[in-house]
Formats: structure tokens, sequence, C-alpha cells
């Protein structure tokens, strides 16, 4: 009697301890959802002010970019001999918009845009380490007098995944001078653009850039090392506090942030303590861990076995908004076998994904902003948020769930001040090549003809009615 009262016992003790630990590290928004009729009905809350834009990234778009980290790895092969970039696709000349910015400026006008979201080409502005291109210089000036001459305010992106080959040659984020190195460029374009240039996103996600580029393999220079992923990482956080100094110090009046790319990884089986504990590592490590670090100096990215990278001391609280790039969270499982230990399980079908393999998942923009809440009172900016939808059938409605979601976190008091479509065009996704659309306008490569998406009408009207 008394052995049977024991072994009860202890098995309540297992099992309180287990889902304790389990309830401990599970998000507790896991299942948010949200009733679209019911976010209708909340009032429009955008202000006047409110910066509706569109956003790009220089190597996706301009062209002749052709002394940078992607340009090689472009032409790369990887250990099987096949070819880095899907079916060998190249950025070449890409959308062009080097050329037609012009053009790209009037098709933000038609969509009543007021603001735009780009970044500047290192490799083409300091060709060489310490030579920089003052032709290039100037056309990112010219740039700016375009948007600003039709009411279209700029937002400037000083790092967005490329470095010049010189720099990708020194180990570029792997090196611990790099902040110093990055700040030298950041110091010319502002030196150049900040009389104009109100609002800078020093660096677009580093996470990706350091993940996609050191552990996955699937960007430049395609390694799979984990402790080089958290290295970079790390230092391109402190090449962001370097470069916000930088900039304050030229124009203390700018509004400085950085674009963090939130993804929520939600464990497979909500009840599997092994896939809770999977998924709250990749959200600590991906997602809050840029957060201690801008608000409290202090960055830390660690995975028990593999890697622990930390650093404390950086300036506290060196950032003047947060820049969010959201598009959809998964559904993560710990596997003890095989050589990725936490694989991503899709759970629905094709037909209700984005064409990048993605869920719709607007409620995640909402948990993505009250993790930032959690942490700061600063204003934030949506940077990025958009759909890979070449059939443009799920387009519209994209769009609308994900500003019924931004509006509803206005009417509870967040301070949000502008949301950018990713992306003005179609254009170079990465690894993906040309194949993933995500354009506001479809862009035929043959040509260079640009045309307005019919879900993207749906953008223009929220803006209308919003400016009503
Ligand atoms: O195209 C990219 C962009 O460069 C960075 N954020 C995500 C986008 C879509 O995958």
């Amino acid at each position: 009697m008394i052995t049977l009262l024991i072994i009860l016992l202890v098995l309540v003790v297992l099992v309180s301890v287990y889902f304790g630990v389990l309830l401990w590290f599970r998000d507790p928004d896991l299942n948010l959802r949200f009733d679209f009729a019911k976010l209708k009905a909340i009032p429009w809350r955008f202000g006047k002010d409110f910066l509706w834009g569109s956003a790009t990234a220089s190597h996706q778009i301009e062209g002749g970019c052709d002394n940078n980290n992607w340009f090689a790895f472009e032409s790369a092969v990887d250990e099987q001999g096949k070819p880095r970039i899907k079916d060998g696709q190249k950025a070449g000349l890409a959308c062009d918009s080097w050329n037609r910015y012009k053009e790209d400026t009037q098709l933000m006008k038609a969509l009543s845009l007021n603001s735009y979201r780009f970044s500047v080409e290192w490799s083409k502005i300091e060709p060489k380490q310490g030579e920089f291109d003052q032709a290039a210089l100037d056309h990112y000036d010219q740039v700016v007098d375009d948007l600003l001459a039709n009411g279209i305010e700029p937002l400037v992106t000083l790092h967005h995944f490329s470095n010049p080959l010189w720099f990708e040659q020194q180990g570029a984020f792997l090196q611990d001078n790099s902040p110093q190195i990055f700040a030298q460029f950041c110091e010319r374009v502002v030196q150049r653009l900040g009389s104009k240039v109100k609002l800078w996103c020093t660096i677009n996600e580093p996470s990706i850039y350091a993940v996609f580029g050191y552990a996955t393999a699937e960007f430049p220079p395609g390694e799979k090392d984990y402790k080089k992923a958290a290295r970079a990482f790390r230092n391109m956080m402190l090449s962001h506090t370097a470069a916000y100094q930088v900039i304050k110090r030229i124009r203390p009046e700018a509004k400085v942030g950085m674009a963090v790319h939130i993804h929520f990884c939600d464990p497979l089986n909500p009840w599997n303590l092994f896939d809770v504990l999977v998924a709250h590592l990749l959200n600590k490590n991906m997602n809050d861990c840029h957060f201690p670090y801008l608000t409290k100096g202090h960055f830390s990215f660690s995975i028990p076995g593999m890697v622990n990278e930390t650093y404390s001391g950086a300036e506290k609280n060196a950032f003047d908004f947060i820049g969010l790039n959201y598009y959809t969270h998964s559904y993560r499982k710990f596997q003890p076998s095989g050589s990725d230990h936490f694989p991503e399980v899709i759970k629905l079908p094709p037909d209700q994904l984005s064409d990048m393999g993605n869920e719709m998942y607007p409620a995640g923009l909402y948990r993505a902003l009250k993790l930032i809440t959690r942490y700061t009172s600063k204003p934030i900016y949506v940077l990025e948020n958009g759909i890979a939808d070449k059939a443009d059938t799920r387009r519209a409605r994209y769009i609308e769930e994900h500003l019924l979601v931004l509006n509803k976190a206005i009417a509870d008091g967040m301070d949000i001040r502008g949301y950018q479509y990713w992306s003005l065009l179609d254009n170079f996704e990465w690894a993906k090549g040309f194949d993933m659309k995500f354009g506001l306008y479809k862009v035929d490569f043959d040509t260079q003809k640009r045309t307005l998406r019919e879900g993207s009408r749906k953008y223009l009207e929220i803006i209308q009615k919003s400016k009503a």
C-alpha cells in the first residue's frame, strides 16, 4: 500500500514538474487568432502623419551590383556542385531601378504612398576600402531629391545583406573591428544625405544575415557553423550601435533604428515539452535577443552544447525606434537524430500557403508588436510585411488582415508610426532568385515594364480610407 502511495506521489510530482516547466517556457499567446469581422468594427486609427510606404533593397532591385558578396555567391556552387541560387539565376540588371528610379517614384505616387524604404549599396559607394565614389553618392542624393519633390519621405537602410567584396574577403562581420569599418561608411553617407533624410535604418535583419550566411548556408558565404553565425550576429548588433553613434553625432535630430525580423517558432505539439523547449530556444535566440541588447547593452546567443556567444556593456537605448519585419510563423519539433534537431513542419496544404511556403498568420504581427513593447515604449515602424503571390489570389487578403491587426495594435495603445509593404516591385529574392513575386507591381524582366497587381489595390483603398 505504502509503495503504491509513494509511486503515486512520485508520479504526481513528475507530472507537475513536466507541466510546470512546459507552461513556464510555452508562449502564452501561442494560439492567438483574430476574428476579422470584429477587427473591422474598430475605427480606423492611422493618424495623418502615419507613413504608408513600400520597401526595397539595393541588390534586389538596382542592377549592376557586381562588386559585392552576392555577386560572387551567384556564380558559386555548393559542396555538391549545385548553384547557390535557384536554377543558377543571377541578380544582374534586376529591376534596373538604378536608372528607373524616377519611374519607380511615380509608381509609389500612384498608390498614394508617402514614404519609401530603400537601401544604399555599400559596394557602389565604397568600392575599395577607404575610397568613396562621389558619383554613387550623387546618385542617391538625386533619388532622395526625387522622392522629396514628390512628397515621399525617404527611409534609408545602410546595410541590407550586401557587403563590398573587399569587406567580405576580410571576413565581413566576423571581424571584431567590423563596427568601426561599417561606421566609417555610414559617416560618409550621412554627411552627404543627412540634411534631407530624417529616418535611418542601420542594419536589416542581422539574425537572418548571420544564421543564413553562417549556419544554414543559404546566404553568402554559405557556411555551416553556429559559432560563426553567433559572432557575426553579435558584431552586427555592435555595428548598429556604432552607426547610431556616428549618425547622431552628425545629425542629432535624425531618427535611427534597425530592422528586426520576428518569426515565431511554435511547438508542433504544444503538450510535448521537447517541442516547447526547442521553440523557446529558437525564439529566444532569433527574436528576443535583439531587445536586451538594444535596451540594456547585453547580447546573448546560446544553444546548449553548440554555442554560447555573449557581449555586455554596449550603449543602452542607442536607438530611436524599432523597425519590425514580420511575415509569418512556423512549427518546429524536437528531433534527437539527424543533422537538424529542430526541423520545421508545415501543417497546411500548399494552397493555403504563400509561394514561399509560409502560412498567412496575421495574429503573429500582434504577437511581435507585443514582444517589442515588453522591452521598450519607443516608436515602432513596420519596415517589412508582404507576400510572395504570383497568382495574386492572396495579396489583397494578406494586406487587409495585417493592416486590421496593426489598427487594433494602435487602438490598444501601441505607438506605431508607419508600415512599409515588401515590396514595391517583384525583385531578386536572394537564394530563390526571381521566382518569388512580392511586388505591388509585377515586373516583366524582359521589358522592365511595371504593372500594378489587382491585389495591390487593397493597399491603395486602405490608405485612402485612412486619410478620409
Ligand atoms: O526579400 C527579403 C528582404 O530582403 C529581407 N526580408 C525578407 C524579404 C522577403 O523574404
